[in-house]
């Protein structure tokens, strides 16, 4: 039977309502799996410039785009005025201004979104203490009945979290909910911002069938495209294929992807996973064997890999060279720095000395770039004295 909340209030009626029967809200969330989904994924909405806006109420209303102005700056997060323009994150900042001239533009302040991120992390901890983060705006809550605080429904504890974080902190989150953590974070991407999506078992495989194959964790832009042009465009598509089909064409990941495609993902929250490491990598629609090729995918690994660690405000001390040769044998080479790095020069310059090595005779089907030994941002990149 469906049962109702009030967005607005909080209020649980176990019946399906079109007015909250407390305060006559019309904001309701519906559905008949609502007392039995608990992984959440929350979100916040245009973080960093929601920040902002919360600390100067002059530009509430207007276009605001975090980010480095002139040279090679990029936009970090545009607000949902902004965006109606059409500047994105990543966006280079010149081009943000010609699509909206009118924004106006305020340099990041790391540390004050850190610490914002740490008041909302307190109180996602007062509803449940297993709350995994995945950056300084987003986090995983397994709000299950062994792990919450209070015994109430995880949509009824989301909804108060929701609005506890909206009027103490002040900024707005968009939280998605279901079953495991696959779906809870695709929910969340929905509807925002202030969303609040509830994806259940039932509807599940109907969801996922709509939406395009790289919608799906760990399907990056070139996978995405080797199934493009196998006619794969949509999830349907791949629900379609047997298991060892999927294994064929794509590997060992075949076989997580023939789960998650059916809405299975068994990976569980876990709180206190330290961050040991910040890896990207990218397989090629045909195997590469020159050197040329090589080093150009590993420059755009290397600047998205920066752009994570900016995100996570983490640098690293070791690169890590991966690579998967055409018959499927994994090869890590690694260099340790004099100092941690967040810099994509920095990275790209160790990961191509690390490539010349290797290319030869071998033909590689997949490249990688991380970093290990994690050290906080404020570690990284000293300014070079002596150079
Ligand atoms: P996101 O959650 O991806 O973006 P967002 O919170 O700004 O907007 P949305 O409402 O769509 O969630 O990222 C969180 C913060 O991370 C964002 O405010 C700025 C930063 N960020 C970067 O620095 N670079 C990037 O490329 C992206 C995507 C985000
Ligand atoms: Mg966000």
């Amino acid at each position: 039977m469906t049962a109702t909340l009030c967005r607005d209030c909080a209020h649980w009626d176990g019946r399906d309502v079109s007015r909250c029967a407390d305060c006559g809200s019309a904001q309701l969330l519906k559905h008949p799996e609502l007392s039995n989904l608990s992984i959440a994924h929350i979100d916040c909405d245009a973080f960093y410039a929601s920040v902002e806006k919360r600390d100067n109420p002059s530009i509430r209303d207007k276009p605001v785009i975090v980010g480095h102005e002139g040279g090679r700056g990029v936009v970090l997060t545009a607000c949902y005025i902004a965006r109606k323009f059409g500047p994105r994150s990543a966006m280079p900042m010149f081009r943000a201004l010609e699509l909206c001239p009118h924004a106006v533009v305020v340099r990041p302040n790391m540390a004050k979104y850190k610490s914002v991120s740490n008041e909302i992390r307190a109180l996602f901890l007062q509803a449940t203490p297993l709350v995994e983060p995945l950056s300084l705006d987003e986090a995983y809550l397994d709000l299950s009945q062994e792990a919450r605080r209070y015994d109430r429904p995880p949509a009824f504890l989301l909804v108060r979290l929701q609005r506890a974080i909206e009027r103490r902190v002040g900024v707005t989150v968009t939280v998605g909910l279901s079953y495991n953590k696959f779906l809870a974070k695709l929910g969340s991407g929905q509807r925002k911002p202030r969303g609040f999506t509830v994806i259940g078992r039932a509807e599940a495989k109907s969801f996922l069938a709509k939406l395009p194959v790289d919608a799906i964790h760990g399907v990056g832009t070139a996978t995405a495209r080797r199934m493009v042009e196998a006619g794969l465009t949509t999830i349907a598509d791949l629900q379609e294929l047997p298991e060892e089909a999927l294994v064929a064409r794509f590997g060992k990941f075949g076989r997580r992807l023939a789960r998650l495609v059916q809405g299975e993902d068994t990976r569980i929250v876990s709180p206190d996973r330290e961050t040991k490491s910040v890896s990207t990598e990218n397989t090629f629609a045909r195997d590469l064997k020159a050197f040329e090729p090589l080093a150009a995918e590993l420059k755009d690994l290397a600047e998205q890999l920066a752009v994570r660690l900016e995100r996570s405000q983490l640098a690293g001390r070791t690169i890590v060279l991966k690579l998967k040769t055409g018959d499927f044998k994994n090869l890590t080479r690694q260099t340790r720095l004099a100092h941690p790095t967040r810099r994509a020069e920095t990275i790209l310059d160790a990961g191509l000395t690390l490539l010349r090595r290797e290319v030869g005779t071998k033909t590689y089907r997949l490249i990688g770039i991380g970093i290990a030994d994690v050290a906080p941002a404020a570690e990284a990149d000293p300014p070079d004295l002596f150079g």
